[in-house]
């Protein structure tokens, strides 16, 4: 049984929790769990060029080295990211249990995955190299992102630390797939990159995705933004499914990214962006963060906003993708994600749940078989095939829309391309505009106006009343999001500042729980459209109303003394 995942960054593993995945559900695997332990078994998923995984089992000299508690190691939304490297876990979690570790490849991966004492992971889209993120996510006992109870329980350890105890043994290579034995201790290194292709030619008809991406007609470009899914891109999209080689940019791992911002948006992969807004662009774009979880889709001069993305994915996904053909369990997004996916469960009428920001209130619900197809505003879509969110999936599940849809067309003919196939949507399901505008921190910004700005706005929902007059908007209801698991009925609060208005437009305000130093404001607005004949639209043009009142309703240019966003989706 793996009774813990670790993952290491820069391949930062959305792979990893992504690439993690098929390990356990792997049978080819089990056989490396079934050996009885004194400590614990590591997997260490190496990166870069490099990309293995590692299983430790040990029985080997520890040797203690003293230490002291450093402050600030609380993990966020999703892991820990900071620019050092911290040791701990309650011992329930590791004493004869399994851990797995793996990285996205960033800087001092590979020679983090050397210290036994401390399990190294990924700081995600968050930049990598000597002076920038690294990061640790731990993941639980069936591959979801610890909950709560258990980071609350690591960070109190972080508090008393005294000792960190480490394994005396050399340093593994991580080249080389195999077991590599020291004495009583084996340390296997496996390649996740075989795993993961084998679940997902069980998950996708691969024939069918083939006959799309080896059509003269149709151009496919994937950014790999010199990340983790580089590994991955090659082997799947060229060697499997027949894209030609020049398909992949940036596909080979860089320990600091190659000075890039690993963030698939329009601003971070605005190479990509250009690429396909530029003349005669590619039928199809698509990009993915440091540690492969998250995704961006574009087709040609067009961008899929991730709400919209996941909401079509759910919509095409028992007709087009093997894994979905009884229809999905359920759907499920997080709170400040656009209602558009909604509407797609009340058509198919499937349960449906609301959850806070952060992929690990996804994992109790799939866990209980009540969802399979969940995603978040933040460019992160994914399945109950794993429990993470997982960039190379969204791609392939938008390759295997496409190709449905192409499938009889001959060369010459016109085909289905991404822009029809949301403006389809659009017209059967309405248009939810929404966009996102993020405030990021830098190293001088400074929280306190941030943390201002959210007691003012608790404040001010606190004296909220349905009706109250929000320029040409009512108030429906104004709250601070509360979520009760419907599995575990464990209740988490403070989720998110919301102000939902009665013809369902909404303006959220949260800070952001996954930067490493200062604050993060993040701005999301949202309006339903069910005219067709207004879809067409830009979303910044669409939502300027409302943008205008989210920035004065927060006082936001005051309290933080930003004029403009970093980031705008
Ligand atoms: C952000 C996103 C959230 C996502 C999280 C982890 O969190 O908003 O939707 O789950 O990153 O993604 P926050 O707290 O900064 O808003 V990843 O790719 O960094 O694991
Ligand atoms: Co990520």
């Amino acid at each position: 049984m793996l009774h813990g995942l670790f993952l290491l960054s820069r391949l930062r593993p959305p792979l990893l929790p992504v690439l993690l995945q098929p390990l356990l559900l792997n049978p080819r695997n089990s056989r490396s769990f079934s050996f009885s332990c004194q400590l614990n078994n590591v997997c260490l998923y190496g990166n870069g060029s490099v990309n293995f995984g590692v299983f430790f089992f040990f029985l080997i000299q520890i040797k203690i080295v003293p230490t002291q508690p450093i402050e600030g190691q609380k993990t966020g939304t999703s892991g820990l990211r900071k620019k050092a490297l911290f040791d701990s876990l309650p011992p329930e979690d590791y004493k004869n249990g399994v851990l797995v570790l793996g990285g996205d490849g960033r800087y001092f991966n590979l020679e983090a995955a050397q210290a036994n004492g401390g399990f190294v992971m990924s700081a995600s889209h968050n930049p990598g190299g000597p002076d920038y993120d690294w990061g640790i996510k731990f993941n639980y006992s069936s591959g979801q992102p610890a909950p709560e109870s258990i980071t609350d329980k690591i960070y109190g350890n972080t508090l008393s630390i005294s000792e960190i105890k480490m394994g005396d043994i050399p340093d593994v290579d991580l080249s080389h797939a195999g077991q590599i034995d020291y004495g009583s201790f084996s340390v296997e290194v496996v390649d996740p990159v075989a795993d993961y292709l084998e679940l997902m030619e069980n998950v996708f008809d691969f024939s069918l995705i083939r006959s799309l991406l080896s059509r003269s007609d149709f151009r496919f470009v994937f950014d790999a933004m010199h990340a983790v899914t580089g590994a991955y891109a090659k082997p799947i999209f060229v060697d499997k499914l027949g894209a030609s080689p020049d398909s992949i940019l940036n596909g080979v791992p860089l320990e600091d990214f190659g000075h890039g911002h690993p963030d698939p948006n329009l601003t971070y992969a605005k190479d990509l962006v250009d690429i396909m807004y530029g003349e005669n662009g590619p039928d199809f774009g698509a990009a993915s963060d440091g540690d492969g979880d998250r995704n961006m889709i574009l087709g040609r001069g067009f961008f899929v906003t991730p709400s919209d993305s996941v909401a079509i994915i759910a919509a095409n996904a028992q007709e087009t993708i093997p894994y979905f053909k009884a229809g999905p369990k359920g759907l499920a997004r997080s709170m400040p994600t656009s209602g558009a996916l909604d509407r797609v469960a009340q058509k198919l009428n499937l349960p449906f749940y609301e959850v806070p920001t952060g992929w690990k209130f996804f994992g109790n619900l799939m866990d209980a078989g009540k969802l399979s197809i969940c995603g978040e505003e933040s460019f992160g879509t994914g399945s109950d095939h794993i429990r993470e969110k997982d960039g190379i999936w969204a791609v392939l599940a938008w390759l295997s829309i496409l190709a449905f849809r192409n499938k009889d067309k001959k060369v010459g003919e016109k085909l289905v391309s991404v822009s029809d196939v949301v403006t389809e949507y659009w017209a059967t399901y309405g248009r939810n505009f929404f966009s996102r505008y993020d405030y990021e921190a830098s190293l001088e910004c400074e929280s306190e106006g941030a943390n201002k700005m959210i007691e003012y706005l608790r404040d001010l929902i606190s004296k909220s009343m349905e009706g109250d007059k929000y320029g040409s908007y009512t108030l429906q209801f104004a709250d601070d999001f509360t979520y009760t698991d419907p599995v575990d009925g464990s209740v988490v609060s403070k989720q998110g500042i919301r102000f939902v208005f009665t013809d369902g437009s909404r303006i959220i305000f949260r800070l952001s729980g996954t930067g490493s130093a200062g604050a993060t404001v993040r701005i999301y607005i949202e309006q339903f459209e069910p005219d067709a004949s207004k879809h067409d639209v830009d979303a910044q043009i669409a939502l300027k109303p409302l943008i205008d009142l989210a920035l004065s309703t927060s006082k936001l240019k005051e309290f933080t003394g930003r004029e403009q966003p970093t980031v705008i989706t």
